[in-house]
């Protein structure tokens, strides 16, 4: 199985939930919460928390770029640097199911008066060409483009990693135009991981980078926000304005040092349970998916049968949520038909193969 896990994990299937939603879920490792008992402590908003600065330090370092911000979550991070790369009015450009515009509650909107210009592709990918067709002329009569989003891993495109060379010839062309790359890197270090290359170099080039420490790196809380000095200067200032000031929260960049230290090189593990996830969910009736498109942790799969356990008042992925939690395994409903499992930390072997078992039961039954 390797690593350490949650004693829980330990127990019989009958007494625990083998739970699937997310890579959020992961709960501190001990040596993540012996560092917590024992960190050195400051007030980080006059920056006298010395292992805060630490952790900025270090994941500065990792993506080498001069600074880094930690930040209480990463969708704080992404709204950070869309408030500091636009004004109220200009647009922001992003790939139709990416977090920023789905899941973080209209906040380009709501805090930065942005506009999202969404582009629906295919594969989750956006291309050169429909970025630089969804820029505005630089006119005085049409709304400045100001930011293009990407995200490494993309969470509802299954986890997909998108590769160095086409990141480079997107962030080309966006600084063409003179637009700020921003990288929503939740996920930076399992694209890494399965692209078998550095955070760093997926990471070259954009304007700002965010990464989180809370997902598949087990960490309790935090994300961190890096770029070059001027940004996380201005970030800093933003993240007070968002109410995002915290105090001697060295308690919480202890775990994530932690986390960026011990975590990163078993993402590879979580990425192989998701794909033999994903290989026994294909062969099952009415479920519609790839497994060679899992390339991380992330499995998101489509169910065809509208008649699926009765009830039609309830979507059908909805309702196969609710069974499977019936058999123990819980899992998230996206869209209309989508469902999505996540592997992780807690997640083992004999896990797979419950989640399995269950789904098949599940199916069988419909
Ligand atoms: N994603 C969560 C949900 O919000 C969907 C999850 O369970 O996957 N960027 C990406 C790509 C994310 O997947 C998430 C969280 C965030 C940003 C936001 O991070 P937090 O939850 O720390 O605000």
């Amino acid at each position: 199985m390797g690593g350490r896990r949650n004693l829980l994990t330990a127990l019989p299937y009958a007494f625990r939930m083998i739970d699937l939603r997310s890579d959020t879920v992961t709960k501190p490792t001990p040596e993540m919460r012996k560092a917590m008992a024992q960190a050195e402590v400051g007030d980080d908003v006059y920056g006298e928390d010395p292992t805060v600065t630490r952790l900025e330090e270090l994941a500065a370092a990792k993506l080498e770029r001069e600074a880094a911000l930690f930040v209480p979550t990463g969708s704080m991070g992404n709204q950070i640097a869309v408030h500091v790369w636009t004004h109220p009015g200009s647009e922001v450009i992003i790939e139709a199911r990416g977090h920023i515009f789905n899941f973080e509650m209209g906040a380009m909107a709501a805090l930065s008066g942005a506009l999202p210009r969404p582009i629906t592709t295919n594969d989750g990918l956006l291309r050169p060409e429909q970025v630089e067709a969804a820029i505005n002329p630089k006119v005085s009569y049409r709304t400045p483009t100001r930011l293009l989003c990407l995200e490494n891993t993309h969470n509802l495109w299954s986890g997909l990693p998108m590769p160095k060379g086409l990141k480079d010839e997107l962030v080309a062309v966006a600084h063409k135009h003179g637009l700020k790359v921003h990288l929503d890197g939740a996920r930076i270090f399992n694209a890494a991981a399965a692209l078998e290359t550095t955070a760093a170099e997926l990471a070259r080039g954009c304007d700002s980078v965010m990464f989180c420490l809370s997902k598949g790196l087990a960490a309790p809380v935090g994300s961190m926000l890096v770029g070059d000095a001027d940004f996380i200067a201005e970030a800093r200032r933003v993240r007070k304005l968002f109410g995002g000031g915290m105090r001697q929260v060295g308690v919480l960049a202890a775990a994530g040092i932690v986390a960026l230290t011990t975590m990163v090189d078993r993402l590879a593990e979580d990425h192989c349970r998701a794909r033999r996830l994903a290989e026994g969910l294909a062969e099952l009736p009415g479920v519609i998916l790839d497994p060679q498109c899992i390339k991380t942790n992330i499995v998101v799969f489509r169910l065809t049968r509208p008649d699926l356990l009765g009830d039609r008042e309830v979507a059908p992925n909805v309702r196969f949520v609710a069974a499977m939690k019936a058999q123990g395994v819980l899992c998230g409903a996206f869209g209309q038909d989508e469902v999505r499992m996540v592997t992780h930390y807690h997640i083992c072997d004999s896990d797979i193969d419950h989640a399995l078992r269950a789904a098949r039961t599940v199916l069988a039954a419909a």
